[in-house]
């Protein structure tokens, strides 16, 4: 096995910075050594700030020699080209989420992965390491409360950027509550349906916001999620699953009780970044570990097509204010081994 696994990231912006401080500072058995970016003067005072080699491309990069593995975190139109590069020269590939923004895309890169004959992608759903969700999970696979019957999620964002629009309620937030849900409850959904609610004054024009999908999977579970981005206070995630003998809650962050100025309470998150902090650090070590191992063990190319089917489909039924089916291709028997 390989002493340490050097890494090329491609897309220096501010997750691929964390993932950068996390790998280089806090995690072992790997190193990020080289950076790419369209932005080729901004890769260069990453790549000075970090001490790694700037690349003027990412294709450059890949097919460096010294780099055993990559990791994209550029914007999300251009994750697909550099995870498909990086299959060509047999490399392993961290891609952050979405895989690609649609679920065609998606499956030319699951077609790509299986034609190269070994498992090299893993997509960034960064959820399935949060240790709640990890509980919530063996909980319900234990059927020790008997059936999931029903989920109330919510997902709520203090703010947004001015070109975070509707359809990203969807396909930028809720597109984890689609993977990970998938992922708990062990089962593709079999429908689709986003409705809105009254808008709130703070989101723009360009914006409809709250709005609620819900889902129902193939045994006929029924999932709620309520997408409220521009809270104005908090960022918060919830999933209640409600079982046949028994109600399951995701926890918060532990933070401590404070008692002051006539008030008992708890800080909790202002964003992503901090509430899954620790699910972030638990995904690289174990990638790291898998990848030196040459075995992928975590979200596949193929959980990243099924989550953009799952998108698609509710994208429609937000479009169409109807149900829509979700409907998947067969799973290759390459991803069941
Ligand atoms: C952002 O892109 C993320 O991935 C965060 O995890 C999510 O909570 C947020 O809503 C998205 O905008």
């Amino acid at each position: 096995m390989m002493e340490e696994l050097k890494i090329g990231l491609v897309g220096t912006g501010a997750i691929g910075r964390t993932h950068i401080e996390r790998i280089n500072n806090k995690l072992s058995g790997a190193k990020v050594i080289a950076c790419a970016d369209k932005n080729v003067d901004f890769c260069r005072s990453v790549a000075e700030k970090y001490g790694l080699k700037a690349y003027e491309t990412g294709e450059e990069m890949i097919a460096a020699p010294d780099v055993d593995a990559v990791i994209v975190t550029t914007l999300d139109p251009f994750h697909a080209e550099y995870v498909l590069a990086a299959i060509a020269a047999g490399k392993p590939v961290f891609c952050e989420k979405p895989l690609a923004p649609d679920a065609e895309t998606c499956r030319k890169i699951v077609d790509a992965e299986i034609a190269s004959g070994k498992h090299l992608v893993q997509v960034g759903f960064m959820r399935r390491y949060d240790a709640g969700y990890m509980q919530l999970k063996e909980a319900i696979a234990s059927r020790k409360y008997g059936e999931p019957l029903l989920l109330h999620c919510a997902h709520r964002n203090p703010s947004v950027g001015d070109d975070y629009d509707t359809p990203m309620e969807v396909e930028n937030s809720m597109i984890h509550e689609i993977d990970v849900l998938r992922w708990l409850l062990g089962e593709d959904y079999a429908t689709a349906e986003v409705r809105y609610g009254k808008k709130c004054r703070r989101a723009h024009d360009k914006l409809q916001d709250p709005q609620v999908m819900i889902l129902t999977t193939k045994s006929g579970v029924r999932i709620d999620v309520e997408a409220f981005v521009t809270t104005g206070h908090c960022y918060q995630i919830k999933c209640e699953v409600v079982c046949e003998d028994g109600i399951l809650n995701l926890p918060e962050s532990p933070t401590i009780n404070v008692c002051a100025g006539a008030n008992v309470g708890h800080e909790i998150d202002s964003d992503w970044s901090t509430r899954f902090a620790e699910a972030y650090n638990t995904e690289f070590q174990q990638w790291i570990n898998a990848t030196k191992e040459g075995r992928v063990d975590g979200p596949t190319a193929w959980d990243g097509y099924a989550g953009q089917v799952a998108a698609a489909a509710a994208s429609k039924a937000r479009d169409t204010q109807s149900i829509v089916p979700i409907v998947y291709d067969e799973m290759p028997a390459f991803y069941c081994e």
